[in-house]
C-alpha cells in the first residue's frame, strides 16, 4: 500500500468503471448497501480504499439517486468513508444497447471465444458510442486538475481514452483490460474494430493480465491500424502519441492478521458448511464460485462430476460439489439458455447418482454474502475452477487467501489467467473431461502433506503478487511516464 502512496504523491485520482462498487437498494426496512459479485470491484476496490479519489460509475441501484449529495457525489465505503462515487445514470434505452447489447452480446463473447456467438447491432454501437461520450463528459467534468491519473476500467469504455485525451491532453490515463485479449483473426470479425483500437490508444499504458494478451494486442494493432510499434519497449504509436502495452496480473487484497482473526475456524466452517446442506461431518465436498456465465466452464464442470462418479463409484453418496453460482446478465438470451442447459444437466445427474438426501451436485443460483464465501472457501476440501476463457480468475486466488489452515486442493483451468501464476494447483484443460474428473479425484484424495505442500507454495505467490502489487506497478509506470514528459515539456 506503501507504494500506491509513494508513487501518487498528492496527484487526482479517477476510477471509471459500469460497475458500482457499492449499490444501495431500497427494502421495506430502509436503504442497504450492497456489494456486486464482480471480479473488478473486488480487485479494484481495496485500492481506492488505499488511494482516495473519486470512482465514477453506472448507477445501478434503485436508491442510489436518494443518498447522493447536492453535487451528486456519495461517499464510501459505508463504514469507513475514504473516497466519492459518482453515478452516470443511464436511460434504459443506453443501457440495453451499451451494456447488454455491445458489451456483453458483443465484445465479451468477441474476447472470450466461448463459442457463443458475438452479436453486432449497429444500434448497439451507436448506444455504446454514446454512453462513452457521456462517461467522458462526467470524468472530464469531475477532474480538478487538467494532467489526472485517469484509471479506466474495462471493456466497456474502449472509446473512453481517446474522448478524455481529447480534452485532457496531459492526463495519464491507464486503461486496464480485464477479459482476454483474443488473436487478431477472431477481433478482426467485429465490424468497428479500427475504431476500438484507436479509442483505446488515447491511453498512456494500456495493461492486460497475461503477455499473451499484449501479445495479441500487439498483434491486432500491426493488422488493422497504421502505427509504429516498437516491440523491443512494447509501445505503439499513433498520431504522435505513445502507449505502453503492458501485462499486470490482477489480484486480491491479501487479508492480515486482524481480518484473519475474525474468521471461523476452519474445523466450524466445515461443520457449517455441512450441516447446511445435510451432509455429515465426513462428507468430501468440493466448492465452485462464479457468476452465472457460459464462460466459467460450469457445464464441463458438472460433465467432470459425472464422469468422476462413473470412475470411481465408492465416491456416490460420499462427495458433493456445492456451487455457487450469482446471477449475472440474466436477460439476454444466452445466459438463460445457459442456465437452463445447466439445470437440466445437473438434474439429470443428480437423478443418476443421487439418493434420497443426497445430490452431487448442488446448485445455489444466488448471490451470497462475502462471509458465507469465506466460510465456504474454508470449509471445503478443493476449489474447482473450469473456466473456458477467464483474464485472471480472482475466485482461485480467494480460495487460497482463505486457506491458512494449509489444507484443501485448487483445480484450475489451463485457460484462466491464473494458471501461470499457480502452477502448485491442479491445472486441466476444461474441455478434456477424462483429465478434470481425474484432477477431481486426485484432489479428494490427496494426502494432507501433498495439499500443505502446495497450497504454502501458492499462499506464498497470491501473498507477494497481491493487488496492491498489481496498482502500484501500474502507477509505478505512470509516474514515470509523468516524469519523462514533464521534463520533455521543459526542453
Ligand atoms: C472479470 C474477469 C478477472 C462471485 N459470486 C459471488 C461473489 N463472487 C465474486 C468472487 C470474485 C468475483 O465475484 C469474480 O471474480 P472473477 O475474477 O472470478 O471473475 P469475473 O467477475 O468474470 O471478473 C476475470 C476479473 O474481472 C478481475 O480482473 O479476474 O477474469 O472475467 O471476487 O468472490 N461474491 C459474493 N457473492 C457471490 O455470490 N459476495
Amino acid at each position: 500500500r506503501a507504494l500506491l502512496h509513494n508513487d501518487l504523491q498528492g496527484d487526482e485520482v479517477l476510477v471509471v468503471s459500469n460497475r458500482e462498487p457499492y449499490i444501495h437498494e431500497k427494502t421495506p426496512n430502509g436503504i442497504v448497501v450492497k456489494r456486486p459479485a464482480s471480479g473488478l470491484v473486488t480487485a479494484v476496490e481495496p485500492v481506492m480504499r488505499a488511494c482516495s479519489g473519486t470512482w465514477v460509475a453506472h448507477g445501478s441501484g434503485s436508491a442510489d439517486r436518494d443518498v447522493v449529495d447536492a453535487n451528486d457525489v456519495v461517499m464510501v465505503p459505508p463504514d469507513h468513508p475514504t473516497y466519492s462515487l459518482k453515478r452516470v445514470w443511464l436511460t434504459r434505452e443506453e443501457e440495453e444497447g451499451y451494456y447488454y447489447g455491445f458489451a456483453n452480446e458483443g465484445l465479451w463473447p468477441l474476447c472470450h471465444i466461448a463459442h457463443v456467438r458475438p452479436v453486432f447491432r449497429v444500434s448497439d454501437w451507436e448506444y455504446y458510442k454514446e454512453v462513452n461520450r457521456r462517461f467522458a463528459d462526467k470524468v472530464i467534468a469531475s477532474a480538478r486538475t487538467d494532467d489526472p491519473v485517469i484509471l479506466v476500467q474495462d471493456y466497456h469504455f474502449a472509446l473512453l481514452p481517446q474522448l478524455i485525451r481529447e480534452k485532457l491532453p496531459r492526463a495519464t490515463i491507464i486503461t486496464f483490460w480485464h477479459i482476454p485479449w483474443p488473436n487478431p483473426e477472431s477481433f478482426g470479425i467485429c465490424p468497428w474494430r479500427a475504431e476500438l483500437l484507436r479509442g483505446m490508444l488515447g491511453s498512456s499504458i494500456l495493461g492486460f493480465h497475461t503477455r499473451f494478451h499484449c501479445k495479441n494486442f500487439i498483434d491486432t494493432v500491426d493488422r488493422y491500424l497504421e502505427t509504429r510499434i516498437e516491440h523491443e519497449h512494447s509501445t505503439i504509436t499513433l498520431d504522435g502519441r505513445e502507449t505502453l502495452i503492458k501485462n499486470y496480473p490482477i489480484s486480491i487484497h491479501w487479508p492480515d492478521e486482524q481480518e484473519e482473526s475474525a474468521w471461523p475456524e476452519t474445523e466450524e466452517c466445515r461443520r457449517m458448511l455441512r450441516r447446511n446442506f445435510n451432509l455429515s461431518d465426513s462428507h468430501l465436498v468440493a466448492i465452485g464460485v462464479d457468476r452465472f456465465d457460459y464462460t466459467k466452464g460450469i457445464l464441463e464442470r458438472a460433465n467432470a462430476v459425472e464422469r468422476m462418479l462413473e470412475k470411481h463409484p465408492d465416491m456416490i453418496g460420499k462427495f458433493s460439489l456445492i456451487q455457487i453460482a450469482a446471477p449475472s446478465r440474466s436477460s439476454l438470451d444466452e445466459y438463460r439458455y445457459f442456465q437452463e442447459r445447466l439445470s437440466r444437466r445437473v438434474e439429470e445427474i443428480n437423478r443418476r447418482f443421487g439418493r434420497d438426501n443426497y445430490q452431487p451436485f448442488i446448485l445455489l443460483a444466488e448471490h451470497q454474502g462475502s462471509e458465507i464465501l469465506t466460510r465456504y472457501y474454508r470449509g471445503a476440501d478443493a476449489c474447482i475452477v473450469t473456466s473456458l476463457h477467464d483474464g485472471m480468475n480472482l475466485v482461485s486466488k480467494e480460495f487460497i487467501a482463505c486457506r491458512n489452515d494449509m489444507q484443501g486442493v485448487l483445480i484450475l483451468s489451463q485457460f484462466a489467467g491464473a494458471a501461470g501464476e499457480l502452477p502448485e494447483a491442479l491445472i486441466v484443460n476444461p474441455y478434456h473431461v477424462e483429465e478434470t474428473a481425474d484432477a477431481l479425484y486426485q484432489a479428494l484424495t490427496m494426502p494432507e502433506a501433498e495439499q500443505r505442500e502446495r497450497i504454502r507454495s501458492l499462499r506464498a505467490t497470491v501473498r507477494e503478487r497481491n493487488v496492491y502489487r498489481w496498482a502500484g506497478f501500474m502507477l509505478q509506470d505512470a509516474a514515470h511516464a509523468r516524469r519523462r514528459e514533464r521534463i520533455e515539456a521543459r526542453l
